[in-house]
């Protein structure tokens, strides 16, 4: 091998050559950018609708299927659930029940099915249907709250006794109502009567629910549950304290209440939001930070804060209601919570 001798060391030639590409990269480093590039980057919607019904008649008393036709673009299945919406929301309450399933949808086409069953006694109408589609990718739970039992991996939890856990007095929807006194809340060190529903999670994970409420007394609030123990947890949750409608996420970390004040939390936050009505919520666990999100239509989602947590992975998150009635600050007397799902995506 050719060697070329430098002092007391001998170099091989290849390594010269080596080391004489590295100079010239470091002087290409060293220019200005000469020219730049600019790539429109879009990230589209996978899920496409191809068909539908126009429009759908029926009689008291029946029941009709309402056929959808789907092109899923990507190249991975997603599951959908769908979101009926009458445009008279007390008429669909009272008289309409719609199917309330997951679906998951593979690459390519493929047809779903949902249905629709209107009461004998209902009067006759003429409205307009939305249906909101909802795609989720690693959905690893899901409850539509649409049977007659909660699913088995919740646990319900009382402390105090009294509150009513209901599948049916809102149909579709988990209802937790409960009755001041005594407060019944989830706060470090004081009271932990807040019912609720709970289950066992493991891991990263994002969780959402959509929660309709009239809010009209301080304090009421219900929201997303994540609990490791009374000095670990946080509360993700739309609130009326005082005359003021709420989303608040605040916590237990360490011991520690997060709520300083009546305004500030820390970490976590308290916003002022107009009567939204319902509320849509999402926690999303990435190892130790907790973020938070609301929506009024879970399309446009607003970033609330983000909370360090440390822990390790087995928790459990569920849904719960909170009340506080104790004068002369506070005035509640009744809440109750309609939880239309809950679901659990998880990082696979
Ligand atoms: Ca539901």
């Amino acid at each position: 091998m050719k060697v070329l001798r430098v002092g007391k060391h001998m170099i091989p030639l290849w390594l010269i050559v080596v080391l004489l590409i590295s100079g010239a990269g470091i002087g290409v480093l060293a220019d200005q950018i000469w020219r730049t590039l600019t790539v429109p980057v879009r990230i589209e919607e996978p899920l496409e609708i191809l068909t539908y019904p126009s429009e759908l008649s029926l009689y008291p008393g029946e029941s009709k299927t309402l056929d959808i036709s789907l092109q899923n673009h990507a190249s991975l299945n997603y599951s959908v659930t769908l979101d009926f919406h009458l445009t008279n929301v007390t008429y669909q309450a009272n008289y309409v029940t719609f199917s309330d399933e997951t679906y998951t949808i593979v690459p390519g086409q493929q047809n779903i099915t949902a249905w629709l069953t209107v009461k004998s006694s209902a009067p006759s109408t003429n409205e307009s249907l939305t249906v909101d589609f909802n795609r989720v990718e690693n959905l690893s739970f899901i409850d539509n709250f649409d049977s007659a039992t909660l699913k088995s991996e919740w646990n319900i939890i009382d402390p105090y006794g009294g509150s009513i856990f209901s599948l049916t007095s809102m149909p579709g929807y988990l209802t937790i109502s409960t009755t001041y006194p005594p407060n019944k809340d989830l706060w470090q060190g004081v009271n932990f009567y807040s019912p609720r529903v709970m289950q066992a999670i493991y891991g990263n994970f994002t969780i959402e629910t959509k929660l309709w409420a009239v809010l009209n007394e301080s304090v009421q609030s219900g929201g997303v549950l994540v609990w490791k123990n009374e000095a670990n947890f946080l509360r993700l949750e739309r609130a009326q304290r005082y005359d003021y409608q709420e989303i608040l996420f605040v916590g237990t970390i360490n011991g520690v209440w997060s709520v300083s004040s009546p305004e500030v939390s820390n970490p976590g936050a308290i916003l002022h939001v107009p009567n939204i009505n319902p509320t849509y919520l999402r926690l999303v666990r990435t190892g130790s930070i907790y973020s938070g999100y609301y929506s009024s239509d879970s399309l446009n989602w607003h970033f609330i804060a983000n909370i360090t947590m440390d822990t390790d992975y087995s928790l459990s998150v569920g849904l719960y209601n909170v009340i506080r009635g104790d004068p002369p600050i506070y005035s509640a007397t009744s809440f109750t919570a309609n939880f239309d799902y809950f679901r659990i995506s998880v990082d696979k």
